[in-house]
């Protein structure tokens, strides 16, 4: 295994001391799931505290990059350089007491995302990618699924929701692909689809209107497994479109003909 950088290596050490706290309010949350007002506010306590964690730790070791993250005022530190964080990536799975969610931190340098380390905090899996040094779950070498025919392979989505998204459009694309795909998923937490699209366990992923800290991290964890990640349109500006299709070199084309 190729070892991380001294950029990954901080950026393992934020995470990890943000999911310390994390696990602790995850494990309370039971006891609010039964109260009328639920855990919303609890669980944003819990997010904005994560995030003021990691953005400590990391702008501790490199303060002179910038930082863009779910809960925080973006921090304008250098112009060429900056932090993409979601400190709980799947906040309404942790809401309900679902243990499916994620901390995702990404290092984007010169316009390029050089690093992403994605923290599965209950299931201990810890991924981590660098650019032209491969991807890595737990020290193993992460590489996409080797199946090339759509009708076997697994498909993980991201759906609309109340306030969030295009239902017409999304409905069209689930008509065209049903037929044609082994399964969908809906998992609730985009950074974990694309780290399990980048160890195999899912073949495809497609989502749209998504935030940069949703995916940054992801999206080179794919890349470096030898998967292909673009936008809906087959281009390069997931970040600022906020589109993904993700899937191994012979799957992406025929699910980009799908949604064509
Ligand atoms: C969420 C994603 C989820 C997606 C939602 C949302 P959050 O991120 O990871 O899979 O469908 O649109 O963006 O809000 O939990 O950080």
């Amino acid at each position: 295994m190729a070892n991380p950088s001294a950029l990954v290596t901080v950026m393992i050490k934020a995470a990890e001391k943000a999911a310390k706290k994390l696990v602790r309010d995850f494990g309370e949350l039971e006891n609010l799931q039964v109260s009328k007002k639920g855990p919303a506010d609890f669980v944003s306590r819990a997010d904005i505290m994560a995030e003021k964690t990691i953005k400590e730790e990391l702008l501790k070791a490199r303060s002179d990059f910038g930082f863009l993250g779910e809960e925080s005022e973006p921090h304008t530190g250098s112009i060429n350089s900056r932090f993409i964080v979601d400190p709980i990536d799947g906040t309404t799975n942790f809401l309900h007491g679902i243990p499916q969610f994620c901390i995702s931190i990404a290092a984007e340098v010169d316009g390029q995302i050089k690093a992403g380390v994605i923290l599965d905090p209950i299931k201990h899996e810890l991924f981590w990618a660098e650019k032209g040094l491969g991807a890595y779950c737990n020290g193993k070498r992460l590489r996409v699924a080797g199946r090339t025919d759509l009708s076997e392979a697994l498909l993980v989505i991201g759906t609309p929701f109340a306030g969030h998204g295009d239902a017409d459009a999304f409905i069209a694309f689930l008509k065209k692909t049903m037929g044609n795909v082994a399964g969908f998923r809906r998992m609730g937490s985009a950074a974990l689809d694309l780290a399990y699209v980048a160890m195999g366990r899912f073949d495809m992923y497609y989502e749209t209107h998504l935030k940069p800290w949703d995916v940054a991290a992801g999206i080179l964890l794919v890349e470096e497994a030898k998967g292909i990640v673009t936008d809906s349109t087959g281009g390069n500006d997931m970040l600022k479109n906020g589109s993904i299709l993700a899937a191994n070199p012979i799957l992406h084309p025929l699910l980009r003909n799908l949604l064509r």
